[in-house]
């Protein structure tokens, strides 16, 4: 192979392939219905590493953590009564593009503009009740691990 192609190709795979790590969480419709066990094991199947787990109740200040880029809009608060109202599932994958599959498998916010096939579409029908949440980006990823998994981070220290 050509020098100078075979140098594109491997850098093209490496920035292709990177390995992530990103924060998701079950809601809690998605745990009273009984959908753990389905939604873990669409991640699990698609191949991405589950790193930690926990089943929780968040208290009113980690939802309002876990949101506060969305203070000040008209549905922050009953998005943050709704998320810290019942337990939620939330835990950690790590695989090859984690953050953008992720957000890929979870569907468009509203669950009536998701693709088929895709979490929120499959399971649900109201915005606020959209099933999973899943990390927006990288920095949204490392703050939200830290925020539910701080010992996580410091594993990797
Ligand atoms: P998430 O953070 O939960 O993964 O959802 P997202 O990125 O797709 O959407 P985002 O804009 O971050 O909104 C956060 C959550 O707020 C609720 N929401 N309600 N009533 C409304 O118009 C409205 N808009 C957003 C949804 O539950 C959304 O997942
Ligand atoms: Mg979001």
């Amino acid at each position: 192979m050509n020098p100078f192609i075979f140098v594109i190709a491997s850098l093209t795979t490496i920035t292709m392939t990177m390995i992530e790590r990103t924060f998701l969480m079950i809601k809690p419709e998605g745990v009273e219905r009984g959908l753990i066990g389905e939604i873990i094991g669409r991640f699990e199947r698609r191949g991405f590493k589950i790193l930690a787990l926990n089943l929780t109740r968040l208290s009113r200040e980690q939802a309002e953590r876990q949101y506060e880029e969305h203070r000040g809009k008209e549905f922050f608060n009953d998005l943050v009564s709704y998320i810290s109202s019942a337990p939620v599932v939330t835990f950690v994958i790590e695989g090859e593009n984690a953050i953008a599959i992720a957000r890929e498998m979870a569907g468009a916010t509203d669950p009536r503009q998701a693709r088929p096939g895709t979490i929120r579409a499959d399971y649900g029908i109201d915005v606020q009740r959209n099933v999973i949440h899943a990390s927006d980006s990288e920095e949204s990823a490392r703050r939200e691990i830290a925020l539910h998994f701080g010992d996580l981070m410091k594993e990797d220290e």
